[in-house]
């Protein structure tokens, strides 16, 4: 195996960027349980964010929502975000909370509706030139129940050229990112349902429109990994939106069900070059907190992230190369969870010492006051978005 030491260099290049609905209420469909000093502006969000990376150094951008997360003056925004050490980063467009989009945003059948799902993409393009946001990432809650309801091949083409109008307002520097989602709102079909329909649109655009891959969004086995490597070796895996699920769209923190997968689809991230100074794959955290404080939930799961890459890192790649080559099946798999059982913690944590940050940025963030001062701060905070 590798050593701690000889992996540092590359553990240094991990950033996660935070969403900005994390930390507000949210819920099931069930009830929305409010916690004490929950945000009620964007700003408060992106205090909330900055405490995230002042414990970790981990996540030195936050994502916004649009217009979940709308502002009069982004200028102002960005400026806001980086008096507090913050970039503001991925555009995410809504086109699922509106009425209007009851019967479908980008693949609507009805051509106003979809003018007016385009125009709102248009508007996230002209904030993304404001806050200097290098990724618009688009999901669409598009699809539908039952079978007949639409004309499935109509709206591949419908949204195909939705797709072009919106990548032909995009910078040279921009990008966007098509996020897949197998079901759910939709229960019969969903437009965007698969990353093979995700790579078939943006193949079709070029080269700065790429897949984004949701961890919580595939059927139940699903092999996650297999999917990260043949979409790095395709140039075409933009982003991920990282959380955990044990049964759909969970949203819980990230590596909480299941840190072996996470470390799985690490490894072929590193084989992939995903992690390489040169790579332009984001890593973002997409996560709901139900019932737990939600600052605490995300230094959870970027720490997870850490704890997960730098155990991939430690893989003994030459070694694993050898056996594989060799048909040698034991040895490769046990090359393979050598790097996994390794305990990372206490040197993480001195490594971060070494960069002034605190050996165990959970209890420090906890002993801060800083949930205390929001609670007492903060009346009336906001849902993250969801039924709001
Ligand atoms: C859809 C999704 C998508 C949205 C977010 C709030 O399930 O994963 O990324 O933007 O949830
Ligand atoms: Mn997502
Ligand atoms: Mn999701």
């Amino acid at each position: 195996m590798r050593t701690f030491a000889e992996i540092t260099p590359q553990l240094e290049n991990l950033a996660v960027e935070v969403p900005s609905w994390a930390y507000g209420n949210s819920g099931t469909r069930f009830k929305v349980f409010s916690t004490p000093g929950t945000p009620r502006t964007v700003q408060e969000k992106i205090d909330d964010a900055a405490q995230v990376h002042l414990h970790t150094g981990l996540a030195p951008s936050v994502a916004l929502h649009i217009p979940w997360d709308s502002v009069d003056d982004y200028a102002a925004l960005c400026r806001y975000a980086e008096d507090r050490g913050l970039r503001l980063g991925t555009v995410n467009s809504n086109t699922f909370q509106d009425d209007t989009y009851k019967f479908g945003s980008l693949t609507a059948a009805d051509p106003s509706v979809r003018q007016k799902a385009i125009d709102h993409h248009l508007a996230c393009v002209d904030i993304m030139n404001e806050t200097g946001s290098r990724d618009l990432k688009i999901w669409l809650a598009d699809g539908s129940n039952y079978p007949g309801q639409n004309d499935l091949r109509q709206r591949q083409e419908t949204l195909a050229e939705s797709l072009a109008t919106i990548y032909a307002a995009l910078g040279d520097e921009q990008r966007l990112v098509l996020e897949y989602k197998f079901f759910e709102p939709a229960f019969y079909a969903t437009d965007v349902p698969d990353w093979g329909t995700s790579y078939v649109h943006v193949s079709e655009l070029g080269d700065r429109a790429k897949v984004c891959l949701d961890t919580g969004h595939h059927a139940p086995g699903t092999n996650i990994e297999f999917i990260v490597a043949q979409l790095l070796r395709l140039g075409k895996l933009g982003a991920f939106d990282f959380n955990s699920r044990f049964y759909a769209d969970d949203d819980l923190i990230v590596g909480a069900a299941d840190p072996f997968q996470l470390y799985r689809i690490m490894v072929e991230v590193i084989r992939g070059g995903g992690l390489a100074p040169d790579s332009d794959l984001a890593f973002m955290l997409d996560q709901c907190h139900n019932i737990e404080d939600k600052i605490p939930g995300q230094i959870r799961s970027v720490l997870n992230v850490q704890e997960m890459t730098a155990r991939a890192l430690l893989l003994d790649r030459e070694a694993l190369t050898k056996a594989q080559a060799a048909n040698d099946v034991l040895a490769a798999n046990d090359i393979l969870m050598d790097a996994f059982y390794t305990d990372v913690r206490p040197e993480l944590a001195s490594w971060r010492q070494t960069k002034g940050l605190p050996a165990d940025p959970m209890s420090t963030f906890l002993e801060s006051g800083y949930l205390q001062q929001i609670a007492s701060d903060r009346v009336g905070g906001q849902q993250a978005g969801w039924g709001a």
